[in-house]
């Protein structure tokens, strides 16, 4: 499970292209910074480590990311939504992967 950020912003966990965010749970969203739909409400905020940039989007505006996109340096890139279970359970699924210009 990702550890909740002592500090904001450095909190969010990392990942590359190849992860599997099977074991991770709801990712809560702590300060968006974009606008990303363009209808006034931060919904979105980047974070970048040496190899990649992380997007998490929070869609439907529940303070949880919905949507995750990562993209390496060199790249490579992948892409999860966030599905919810009936019974309250969820779950990361993926939903692209490849390699940008391919
Ligand atoms: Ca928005
Ligand atoms: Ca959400």
């Amino acid at each position: 499970m990702p550890v909740s950020g002592e500090f904001p912003g450095l909190g969010m966990p990392s990942f590359d292209a190849t992860s599997s965010l099977d074991s991770l749970g709801p990712v809560e969203m702590e300060s968006p910074t974009q606008d990303l739909d363009g209808d006034g409400i931060l919904d979105t905020f980047t974070t970048t480590n040496s190899d990649s940039m992380s997007v998490w989007t929070d869609s439907d505006l529940d303070g949880y990311a919905d949507q995750l996109s990562v993209v390496e340096n060199d790249g490579d890139y992948a892409a999860w939504e966030y599905h919810r279970n009936p019974d309250g359970t969820g779950e990361w699924r993926q939903t692209d992967q490849g390699t940008v210009g391919e």
